[in-house]
């Protein structure tokens, strides 16, 4: 293959239709000669050059937060970006709340206000517990025969589910003080793993989150679900609904027809994207 003609510094990645040559040799080695058009990919800025990227995951049908409100939290910033991500992808996302067993009075609640908001932007929220093997049916049944990218915070649970998930696999899974010391680097490399019950998952271990690769501020609010339909009301085509007039968000915003927590996750990435520009 000819490396020259990629922009990436990976020219195959986890989830890549390939072709290969076909004459194995005794140690079962083959040659991969085409990497297949991607129906979709997940990328990042190399951390070595602003113009090469790295193909994290290719093909997916999904992709799967897992979040936690506590041990450790799981921030609405943090959840905001990575549909961003997700929707910026073209890959249809879904959010994990675990360790349900640790939730008492207080995290109830703060699920039931999170699982509303991103259920009124159009996401499916669940919550279960990896640790007490509880409420994974549902999980069970929106993997199967999919290929979900799972995300998410060091610490948790993703080795945990995986590993219910798949019984015969044995993931290391962090003790507690690991992921909660600071400056801990796991290898970053994607693995895909086939579901007994048929689909697979692709777990990121080490990979904090996923960066707005190319987001321009003019489309950032294509990217909030809830917002799209709203967005060619706006007197101002070029509107990015901070001060404009006659601008259809702030209008919603007003009636309570959309969500302000989500808006101010709007306001902080539109923020984000304008520091790097100039
Ligand atoms: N209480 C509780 N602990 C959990 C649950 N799921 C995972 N853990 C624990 O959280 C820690 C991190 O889990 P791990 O699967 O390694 O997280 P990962 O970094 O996302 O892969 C481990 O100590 C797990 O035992 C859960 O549902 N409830
Ligand atoms: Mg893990
Ligand atoms: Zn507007």
């Amino acid at each position: 293959m000819k490396i020259d003609e990629f922009t990436s510094t990976n020219p195959g990645a986890v989830g890549d239709m390939v072709e290969r040559d076909r004459k194995m040799d005794a140690e079962q080695t083959a040659i991969i000669t085409n990497v297949l058009e991607r129906k979709n990919y997940i990328n990042r800025q190399s951390p070595k050059s602003k113009h090469q990227h790295h193909i994290v995951a290719a093909n997916l049908d999904q992709s799967a937060l897992v979040a936690t409100i506590k041990e450790p939290r799981t921030s609405q910033g943090f959840i905001d970006r990575f549909l961003v991500a997700s929707e910026a992808y073209h890959v249809p996302a879904i959010i994990v709340f675990n360790k349900a067993d640790l939730y008492g009075k207080k995290e109830m609640t703060r699920f039931e206000e999170l699982k509303e908001m991103y259920e009124q932007a159009g996401y499916k929220v669940l919550l279960c517990s990896a640790k007490e093997a509880k409420d994974l049916d549902e999980l069970k049944d929106l993997l199967k025969n999919k290929l979900t990218l799972f995300s998410g915070h060091s610490g948790v649970g993703k080795s945990t589910l995986i590993n219910y998930l798949l019984p015969d696999l044995r993931l290391r899974t962090k003790d507690v003080s690991e992921w909660s010391g600071k400056g801990l680097h796991t290898t970053t490399f994607a693995e895909m793993f086939d579901l007994p019950f048929g689909g697979s998952l692709i777990d990121t271990p080490g990979m904090r989150e996923f960066g707005l690769v190319d987001i321009s501020r003019q489309e950032l609010s294509h990217y909030f679900p809830e917002m799209r339909n709203l967005l060619q009301d706006c007197q101002f085509n070029n509107c990015v609904h901070l001060e404009e007039p006659g601008c259809a968000i702030k209008k919603a915003l007003e009636e309570g027809r959309l969500n302000i927590d989500r808006y101010i996750s709007y306001c902080t990435i539109l923020d984000s994207i304008e520091e790097k520009q100039y």
